[in-house]
């Protein structure tokens, strides 16, 4: 009797210490295998400078915390990004980054995660959902107040006239839509003769910014005065459509951006991109700061917002170098 219960005991003791610092995982057969910590990060896809650095940024702070990370590439595909998170679900990974490529469709994936008590951390965009019960918490950007920012720059630079044409971002994400939103709104506020004359998307890449510019170029090249494009890769597809019809980027037609990518900073010194409001993408400390929060069981805002810096002629070659 004395040894069944000191066995018993023994037990108890050994899946007590298992249990500590293993969060969702007390039995210890998570994804790591013993008591290190797994976190997913599933990126949506991989296509331009800041995407890189997003990952790279995770990548790094999850090395430098001994943490392990299981990381997934959705290459532009919501479906791919469910199967995803899916299969991070089903390895028992004790808790998920995910950066939504849209807004819609990702429900499977978060009840999935949801079901078996793993927390999910969204990055960078916005996915439908209650905060706090659907995922713990959203870190990104203002998105509404990038817009505003790059229509008060343009209304000031531009006098308060002239026609606009807008390149935006990847249809169906929040980012695209409270871009835009913040633009419009404050553009009508601040100068209303101001027109946009066409909006399309070039889904935040470089050439599809360059084909769609191309093209409104053709149609209705001598109306256009100005470009406000939702990320620094389209403005940079755009400049080299201007430059390819013939007219002077920074003279012929202003262009405005968001995210100040190292590219964008190199334009704003060449003069042929005005500005761009700065959207971080280095993720990795907020994030691993949230979850070290989560584990010692302390509660997280249901929103953090970063604090963004704004680059033009004034300050871009200060910033160049550091810039990715
Ligand atoms: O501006 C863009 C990227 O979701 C905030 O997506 C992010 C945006 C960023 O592909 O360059």
């Amino acid at each position: 009797m004395k040894k069944l219960l000191s066995v018993l005991f023994l037990g108890v003791l050994v899946f007590a210490l298992a249990g500590c610092g293993g969060g969702e995982d007390p039995a210890g057969d998570n994804a790591g295998g013993d008591d290190q910590l797994v976190v997913g990060f599933s990126q949506m896809e991989m296509n331009n400078p800041w995407r890189i650095a997003e990952t790279e940024s995770i990548q790094k702070e999850a090395k430098e915390r001994g943490i392990k990370l299981v990381y997934t590439d959705a290459q532009g595909s919501t479906a791919k990004q469910v199967s995803d998170i899916e299969s991070m679900v089903a390895q028992k990974v004790d808790y998920i980054a995910l950066a939504p490529r849209e807004f819609e469709g990702l429900a499977p994936a978060l009840d999935a995660a949801k079901e078996a008590g793993i927390p999910v951390i969204l990055v960078d965009r916005m996915a439908k959902g209650t905060p706090g019960e659907d995922f713990v918490t959203f870190i990104g950007s203002n998105f509404i107040e990038e817009g505003e920012r790059a229509a008060s720059w343009l209304a000031e630079t531009m006098d308060g006239k002239g026609n606009i044409v807008e390149l935006t971002g990847t249809s169906g994400s929040s980012v695209a839509l409270d871009r835009q939103k913040g633009f419009v709104d404050k553009l009508a506020e601040v100068a209303p003769e101001m027109e946009i004359i066409a909006s399309q998307t070039g889904d935040f890449a470089r050439a599809d910014g360059q084909k769609v510019m191309e093209n409104l170029l053709q149609s209705q090249g001598d109306k256009i005065d100005a470009v406000y494009a939702h990320n620094d890769e389209m403005a940079i597809g755009a400049i080299n459509a201007i430059k390819a019809a013939g007219k002077v980027p920074g003279e012929d037609i202003i262009v405005v951006s968001v995210d100040g990518t190292k590219d964008a900073l190199n334009a704003i010194i060449a003069g042929e991109l005005g500005a761009t409001v700065e959207c971080s993408p280095f993720f990795g400390p907020p994030v691993f700061d949230v979850i070290e929060k989560l584990e010692n069981g302390e509660s997280v805002p249901t929103e953090i917002i970063n604090e963004d810096r704004f680059f033009d002629a004034s300050n871009a070659e200060e910033f160049v170098d550091s810039a990715y």
